[in-house]
């Protein structure tokens, strides 16, 4: 992993300068605004610090080839498959233990969840000293009853109370073992474990409005995930805060009041809003709208079981217009199972190339799965939407946060 600070005026300036040296793949580790100080601190302008990192070419093991096969058990379901790929090393196992576990844990939690807020001052310190890097000679395994080796153990079990999927955890704490040695402070192990996670999850990938105009943004997904709301929400931005000149498609006549509800949106824009009632309208419906930047267009929520609906969609998104530049978000809730997020993350997967957004971040507490889906799917996160207000319950897809989470803090 190669890890370096960037400055510049803005965020986006600093991350830009990151994506220059390290290339496209290179991710946000920390983000810190250094004030102005000094008798002439007014006159001067706040400086953005970005800490970015990216994975050594070939060491990424977080993408959906070489996930997949440990969850693909098509014809005979077979249970146990799974446990002898990866051994449950961390597990602590009897009642006993599980008492000294409790007390052990109380007292460790409150511990990590303060690193975990100083977490920016301890990756600051590992790129200044350089930190502890493995010396060739100083390769032992830490010893089993270490202080290193039991939090270890204890990252292992916020993992999975968060619902990180016990494969996930394994291998990002394999991946910490592996990097530390006799004496590895728990503050180097820590940072090291979340520089993994956020290398895992990747850089959020937003619209994109550099491209040519108009940019179609389709939305697809489960029922009731919130996908009119959140086009609401993001839309809103786009046009308030960047300017940009916004319209509405909607596809969903399914649901009596369906294109009421967007209807209402786009009035407070100010923007029009179309609907389609066949995927053959499809492009006639953009030309009329082509001389706008974004036209969001909305879709009825299906189930990714219902196969006549996901033919359905299919033969939209590829009937659009080779002419015009795309977008597919998927929406799904953060407050959905595991296995069905896994099912709608594949049977998606054949209806188009999507990124995620989560929703009703809000209705839960456990993150683990968009850590799970992204490791599954190997497909980008964007945007997080937390509460029904719109347009402010949704923010770009805030890695670092949620990495921290993850781990235990607040
Ligand atoms: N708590 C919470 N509720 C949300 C969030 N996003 C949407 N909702 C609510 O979820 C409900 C469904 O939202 P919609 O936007 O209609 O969902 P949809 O995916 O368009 O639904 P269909 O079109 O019927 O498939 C509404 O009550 C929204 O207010 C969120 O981030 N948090
Ligand atoms: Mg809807």
């Amino acid at each position: 992993m190669t890890i370096n600070k960037y400055q510049g005026k803005t965020k986006e300036e600093a991350i830009e300068k990151a994506k220059q040296e390290l290339g496209a793949d290179a991710v946000v580790m920390n983000v810190k605004e250094i004030k102005p100080k000094g008798i002439l601190k007014v006159f001067k302008q706040s400086v953005f610090e970005v800490t970015a990192a990216v994975e050594e070419a070939g060491t990424y093991t977080g993408h959906r080839q070489s996930v997949v096969p440990q969850f693909k058990m098509p014809e005979a379901i077979n249970l146990t498959a799974d446990e002898k790929i990866e051994p449950l090393k961390y597990q602590v196992k009897s009642e006993a233990a599980a008492q000294i576990r409790k007390v052990d844990t109380d007292r460790g939690r409150a511990e990590l969840e303060r690193r975990l807020e100083n977490l920016s001052n301890i990756l600051e310190k590992q790129l200044t000293v350089g930190a502890e890097r493995i010396k060739e000679t100083d390769t032992a395994q830490p010893e089993a009853d270490s202080e290193s080796f039991r939090f270890i153990k204890m990252l292992y079990r916020t993992l999975l109370e968060n619902e990180v999927n016990e494969k996930y955890a394994n291998q990002i704490l394999d991946e910490a073992e592996k990097i530390m040695h006799n004496g590895s402070s728990v503050d180097y192990i820590l940072s090291n474990v979340y520089q993994k996670m956020i290398l895992k999850l990747g850089q959020p990938s937003l619209i994109d409005v550099s491209g040519k105009k108009p940019r179609v943004i389709f939305f697809i997904g489960p029922t009731g995930v919130g996908k009119t709301t959140t086009i609401a929400k993001i839309a809103s931005k786009y046009k308030l805060e960047m300017g940009m000149k916004v319209a509405f498609l909607t596809a969903d006549t399914y649901r009596i009041a369906a294109t009421e509800q967007l209807r209402v949106y786009a009035n407070i824009l100010d923007a029009p809003m179309n609907i389609i009632y066949s995927s053959e309208e499809l492009n006639d419906a953009i030309g009329r709208v082509n001389d706008y930047d974004l036209i969001f267009v909305d879709t009825a929520g299906f189930s990714h079981r219902n196969e006549e609906q996901c033919s359905d969609m299919k033969k939209m998104l590829d009937g659009l217009d080779a002419e015009y530049d795309s977008e597919v978000y998927l929406v799904v809730s953060a407050t959905t199972k595991y296995k069905d997020l896994l099912d709608i993350a594949d049977i998606y997967k054949d209806i188009a190339n999507y990124k995620i957004i989560f929703t009703k971040l809000d209705e839960t507490t456990a993150y683990g799965n968009i850590f799970n889906i992204r490791m599954y799917s190997g497909a980008s996160l964007s945007y997080m939407a937390n509460g029904q207000n719109v347009p402010d319950d949704i923010e770009e897809f805030n890695t670092q946060k949620i990495v921290k989470q993850l781990l235990g803090g607040r």
